[in-house]
């Protein structure tokens, strides 16, 4: 057995046995309790799964098994020379729960690059599509069709133990996030690049590889910055609509293929993910229209008010939990003043920071909960910064990364056994007579 899955397996036998004591001394606690708004207003705050890889607090943002974006910088180990964190530590950290030492992230470095293969069938599937498909599209079928190679399915088929479920979980996962930058490279190169495809480099980690792919090897900086996307985007807790699919798919015993696909689709709707295609675009519409890449305060207060009134939303704006900039924001801010001087797109989202979240509070007399600016707000321009200008692409890169917390969060409900999701729904009808209900007995 390979040394991270000897670690993982000890972790989550003895967790395993802890949750069935606390179940059974504990199981009729009562924890929260639902509102009717909440049924209508998409389960904020309903407390419903468990989750181990990450947490999310409103104000203080996303922590990663307790660390902080800020505490997994220092802490992880790094590339030789780049001062950000090697996404292969973060995995290593969201399945033990441990911080990775320098060998055991290279370890993992080395293990996906063994397991990076795509299948031919993959590529000969992706070259069947017209070239201008959604690249998310391209990534959710490719995804569905490497398929044919998941171990849990084949292993499922044969009559696999479900005691043995993580185990089979874990090969799929790891086989599949060792082939997603070979795969999403693929299909950036096809779509913007002519199909002239740029052999991976055995020499280099997960994400200085993924940023070679691309086409931007040149660069240190993008693949120190590629190192910091893939390792903030990977996970913020269960509930959000990628995280949320890939579980409630895992949990019919979908292998890891269906389940990752089935998150990314989620990923690809203009609320979530496919907000940092959508900040992009909104910016160069601006620009566009203002007439100028250096706008005034003044004249983006009166742009994103006119977005407003037409209905639309800011992109890049607002979170579901967050009520706080996004550390995550943050963390890609601090990438940007480190290394990106005088950029206008950039400039712009700085702008965008101070002018947006003023006019947000006020809009609809105070009903946006959350002003502030969320990752998306970020990622798109440092993308655009390095050259990467084609913005419907960019919900890829993010959907690579995300990859790593679902699948580490998936191959935890297998070992922890978790059930199959059946949560209970309602009609507006039984809840009307709930209420009548009790208002009579008031
Ligand atoms: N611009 C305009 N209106 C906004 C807004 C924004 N950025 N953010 C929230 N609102 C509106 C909502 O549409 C809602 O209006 P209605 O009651 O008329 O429907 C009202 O304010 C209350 O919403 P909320 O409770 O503050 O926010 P929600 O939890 O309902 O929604 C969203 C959270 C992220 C979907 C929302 O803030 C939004 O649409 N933001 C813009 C899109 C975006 O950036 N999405 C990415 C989020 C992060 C992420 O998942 N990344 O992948």
């Amino acid at each position: 057995m390979d040394m991270l899955k000897q670690r993982f397996k000890d972790k989550a036998l003895a967790l395993f046995q802890k949750n069935r004591e606390m179940l059974k001394a504990h199981g009729d606690m009562v924890i929260g309790e639902t509102k009717v708004s909440q049924l209508f207003g998409g389960m904020r705050g309903m407390k419903s799964m468990i989750w181990e890889t990450s947490q999310l607090d409103a104000f203080e943002g996303i922590r990663f098994r307790g660390y902080s974006i800020p505490q997994l910088r220092q802490a992880l180990p790094k590339a030789e020379g780049c001062n950000e964190p090697l996404p292969e530590g973060l995995f290593w950290l969201m399945l033990t729960g441990d911080l990775p030492t320098q060998e055991e992230v290279k370890w993992v470095t080395e293990e996906w690059k063994k397991r990076s293969e795509v299948p031919e069938h993959t590529f000969k599937m992706l070259e069947s599509l017209p070239v201008d498909t959604h690249p998310m599209t391209q990534y959710s079928l490719a995804i569905v069709s490497m398929q044919t190679e998941s171990i849990f399915a084949r292993r499922y088929a044969e009559g696999l133990p479900k005691s043995e479920y993580w185990d089979a979980y874990y090969e799929d996962s790891m086989n599949l996030i060792a082939s997603l930058p070979r795969l999403a490279a693929y299909i950036y190169r096809r779509t913007y690049h002519n199909g002239e495809h740029i052999a991976p480099d055995p020499s280099l980690d997960w994400g200085a590889n993924f940023a070679h792919m691309l086409g931007i090897s040149e660069s240190p900086d993008f693949k120190s910055l590629m190192r910091l996307y893939l390792t903030i985007h990977a996970d913020h807790e269960g509930g959000n609509a990628s995280a949320h699919t890939t579980h409630l798919v895992g949990s019919t015993l979908s292998d890891p293929y269906y389940s990752l696909a089935s998150g990314m689709n989620a990923l690809a709707g203009p609320l979530h993910g496919l907000a940092t295609q959508e900040v992009i675009k909104w910016i160069l519409e601006l620009t566009e229209n203002i007439g100028t890449d250096e706008p005034t305060e003044e004249q983006l207060a009166e742009y994103i008010t006119e977005t407003l009134k037409s209905g639309k939303v800011i992109p890049g704006y607002g979170h579901a939990v967050l009520r706080k900039p996004d550390p995550r924001y943050m963390a890609q801010r601090r990438f940007a003043e480190e290394y990106i001087k005088d950029n206008k797109i950039v400039n712009i989202v700085w702008k965008l920071f101070s002018v947006v979240p003023p006019i947000l509070e006020k809009w609809k007399s105070g009903k946006v909960k959350n002003p502030w600016p969320n990752v998306d707000a970020h990622s798109g321009s440092l993308l655009m910064h390095y050259g990467i200008k084609e913005f419907s692409y960019y919900t890829v890169m993010f959907g690579v990364s995300r990859a790593m917390g679902v699948l580490a969060a998936g191959t935890w409900s297998r070992a922890l056994g978790m059930p199959i999701e059946r949560p209970k729904s309602m009609t507006s009808e039984a809840i009307s007579q709930l209420i009548a209900n009790a208002t009579v007995e008031e």
